[in-house]
């Protein structure tokens, strides 16, 4: 085999094993370049006699020939296999976006921020506490010593909780009133708070009650409060969150940590007042229990109760929305369907 012969085998087994264009065009240079083996064969023919120089140089160029339309057939089998790859990952700039779904607020939190927002215009605070409770603040310190029939109004998530002297009961708050005395301990009067969060029942579900839910409590301690600053705040807060087309009414209720304790209803949404299933016949729906701070509360935090007076209550808040916009069942709030989240 001549060294010809062996170059174009040799050349043309690389090119058949090359698979992109950059290991293409290095074998170019190698064999087809300015230094390859050939073109230097094809320089050195002047030196040979001119019988040689014909049949070798006939030889030389039949090669060059042979290796320049292999290496345009390779780049050309090359290039439509890079298209065709390109192609696979085509899109049409042209296309209209795909909209970007806008998240949005929870309507219970939009509810929470729409009464801090109108308790704030009326000069209140927004504050926040733990939804893991001691005995003493969820019972103790309103009022409710152990063993006071009164605890039986809220049935409660107990947990053992492991200090260094044992085991000391804590529980998931039944209420948002534990934040009461949490706030008189840590500030003197004048103090006018609402304190939104999560509340706890150990109760059974059905269209007005979770076991999971949601308050607002109140708390507004001064010099000279009266039952008629309570009734004059949450008749405003009413009027500005429902409208003033709302009918509101108040009725004696007992809770142990205020006295007097009174209840607020909200005419039914459903039958606007006539009676049906959901308000139990009786035209209106409890939103929220209340009252003028017990002196027994206010004394157990070191506040002189003949000094200071006050107000407090504690709003349900799921119910608000269901009231405004007419929806029958509480369970909706949690059920996470879009449909009926992107309604608000
Ligand atoms: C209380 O929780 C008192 N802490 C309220 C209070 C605060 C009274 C300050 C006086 C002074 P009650 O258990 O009634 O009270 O609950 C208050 C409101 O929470 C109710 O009016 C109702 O709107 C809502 N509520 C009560 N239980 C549920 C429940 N299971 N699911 C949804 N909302 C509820």
């Amino acid at each position: 085999m001549s060294p010809l012969d062996e170059l174009q085998s040799k050349a043309l087994a690389e090119l058949a094993a090359i698979a992109d264009l950059k290991e293409l065009e290095a074998w170019r240079v190698f064999y087809l370049g300015k230094k390859s083996q050939l073109t230097q064969t094809l320089r050195g023919l002047a030196s040979l006699s001119v019988d040689d120089r014909r049949q070798a140089g006939a030889q030389a160029n039949q090669l060059k020939l042979l290796l320049e339309s292999s290496f345009e057939e390779k780049k050309k089998t090359l290039q439509q296999a890079q298209l065709a790859a390109a192609r696979q990952e085509y899109f049409d700039v042209t296309l209209a976006g795909r909209p970007l779904t806008l998240g949005r607020l929870h309507p219970v939190t939009q509810t929470i921020r729409e009464i801090g927002a109108i308790f704030s215009g009326l000069g209140f605070q927004v504050v926040e506490g733990p939804e893991v409770e001691w005995d003493r603040y969820n019972f103790e310190a309103l009022n409710i010593p152990p063993g006071h029939p009164a605890r039986d109004m809220w049935s409660t998530f107990w947990m053992d909780y492991k200090t260094e002297s044992g085991q000391t009961p804590m529980l998931l708050r039944t209420h948002t009133s534990p934040m009461q005395p949490r706030v008189m301990e840590k500030t003197k009067p004048p103090v006018r708070v609402v304190v939104p969060g999560k509340v706890y029942r150990y109760e059974a579900t059905d269209a007005t009650h979770e076991s999971q839910f949601h308050q607002v409590e109140g708390l507004a301690v001064d010099e000279g409060i009266t039952l008629a600053d309570l009734k004059g705040t949450l008749y405003e807060f009413a009027r500005r969150f429902f409208g003033s087309d709302r009918k509101a009414r108040f009725r004696c209720d007992y809770f142990p940590f205020v006295e007097p304790g009174v209840e607020m209803a909200i005419d039914c949404w459903v039958c606007k007042g006539a009676g049906c299933r959901l308000c139990g016949n009786s035209g209106w729906i409890e939103i929220l229990g209340a009252g003028m701070v017990h002196p027994h509360v206010l004394e157990r935090v070191g506040y002189d109760s003949n000094k200071y007076t006050g107000f407090a209550f504690g709003m349900g808040v799921e119910r608000m929305p269901m009231l405004k916009y007419g929806i029958d069942d509480i369970r909706h709030f949690f059920a996470n369907d879009l449909r009926f989240l992107r309604q608000f």
